[in-house]
């Protein structure tokens, strides 16, 4: 096969030289991690760009869940979907908290908020919600529910880094935000992870987690891991946040030949945002529907269909979280009861998406998708 791969993805990064430098800076610098000059830059830098009141930074997205989760004391169970990456449900069983799958809704794909006061019980403590690839869960129902059965209320929104909710950054809903920094994502540190907390003390309890429990040199006041970003992952995330408005033009560029190349094509639905949410561009996924027994089918072909022309579309997020081995034997994971989310997995597809992406390519892809929906 002569023609290059094109991945579902391809990391933004800012011009070399300005990475160089960067980097050169904090080699000259001799402070190479543990909350030097480059974090607490960073941090500032994303608390303005995102107009948020806090940031805490870590060295994945996936830590900073689980010290986020860790931070508010949560016991018993945590009400949770199953359509996301692994990482979210991990978190909370590495914690021994029992994750409850509830089913999404057929819309956002997110957490249905009218099923999850069926599955509350005395042992549950929180909802855990994802907005998924940037569609927003139902924050005012989920809160309300929250408010009522007094339950803390976490998203996982690493899909959501420039994601606007009613006009603000998406990590001002809930007690705590989760965004990925992952090379992957729109914003990156390559690995990194921030959370955005609304109890202004949670933060300074993060630095201590992240940091081994340690206060003071000699002084250990609480257990803590190593969760900590490092001065170059901060350093590198801090020319890719000057240069992200570049890349958010590109894909805004992408986003609409998709929407032109795609239209028209009822069995073929594009994530569709509401008035009050931007577009996340961090993921461009598509349900392939036909009739209820070929949709896996269809999906599969043009994955496969896709492949032999060297395309790498994901099936994020199939198998679901509650039909993995480790999860599957769980009450709350019965096929019976997350029929939508069963179904979802089956149908979607998330196709290249990056700013680089060439127009002949996205035409090329597009003809492969749209060839079953004539
Ligand atoms: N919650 C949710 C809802 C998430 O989606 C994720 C991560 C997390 C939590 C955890 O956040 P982190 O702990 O990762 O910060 C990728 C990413 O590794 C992962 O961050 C992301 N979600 C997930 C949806 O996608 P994989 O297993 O698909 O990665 P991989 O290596 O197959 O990469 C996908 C494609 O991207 C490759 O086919 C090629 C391209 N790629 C990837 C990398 C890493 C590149 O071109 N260059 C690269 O350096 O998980």
């Amino acid at each position: 096969m002569n023609t290059p791969p094109i991945y579902v993805t391809k990391p933004f990064i800012a011009d070399d030289d300005a990475v160089l430098k960067a980097v050169t800076t904090v080699l000259q610098s001799g402070q190479f991690t543990n909350d030097g000059g480059q974090i607490q830059a960073l941090q500032q830098e994303l608390i303005n760009y995102l107009d948020v009141p806090n940031i805490s930074l870590f060295c994945n997205g996936t830590i900073a869940l689980l010290m986020g989760l860790k931070a508010l004391g949560l016991k018993g169970e945590v009400i949770t979907t199953p359509f996301t990456f692994p990482a979210t449900i991990h978190a909370l069983e590495w914690l021994g908290l029992t994750p409850v799958f509830c089913d999404i809704d057929e819309a956002t794909m997110c957490i249905a908020p009218d099923k999850i006061e069926a599955l509350i019980t005395k042992r549950t403590s929180a909802i855990l919600g994802v907005h998924v690839y940037g569609m927003a869960c139902d924050v005012m129902a989920i809160q309300a529910i929250a408010d009522k059965h007094q339950l803390k209320v976490i998203y996982d929104a690493a899909h959501c880094f420039i994601s606007k909710l009613h006009g603000k950054s998406i990590a001002h809903y809930g007690d705590i935000s989760m965004f990925s920094f992952h090379a992957t994502k729109l914003f990156s540190t390559i690995e990194g992870g921030g959370l955005v907390c609304r109890d202004a003390s949670l933060p300074e309890k993060l630095t201590l987690m992240k940091n081994f429990g340690i206060k003071y040199e000699g002084e250990v006041i609480g257990t803590g891991l190593n969760g900590k970003m490092s001065e170059f992952h901060a350093a590198i995330g801090r020319v890719n946040l000057q240069a992200l408005h570049q890349e958010i033009a590109k894909r805004n560029r992408v986003l609409s030949l998709y929407q032109q190349y795609l239209s028209g094509h009822d069995g073929i639905i594009m994530l569709d945002f509401p008035a009050h949410l931007t577009h996340s561009l961090q993921y461009l996924s598509v349900r392939l529907m036909g009739d209820n027994t070929s949709s896996k089918q269809i999906r599969n072909y043009i994955y496969q269909s896709l492949r032999d022309e060297n395309i790498f579309a994901r099936k994020y997020f199939y198998p679901l979280c509650s039909n993995y081995p480790c999860y599957q034997n769980l009450p709350s994971a019965s096929k019976a009861k997350l029929p939508i989310a069963n179904m979802i997995a089956e149908q979607i597809l998330c196709l290249p998406f990056y700013g680089d992406l060439p127009e002949d390519s996205i035409a090329k892809i597009c003809a492969i998708v749209t060839q079953y929906d004539a």
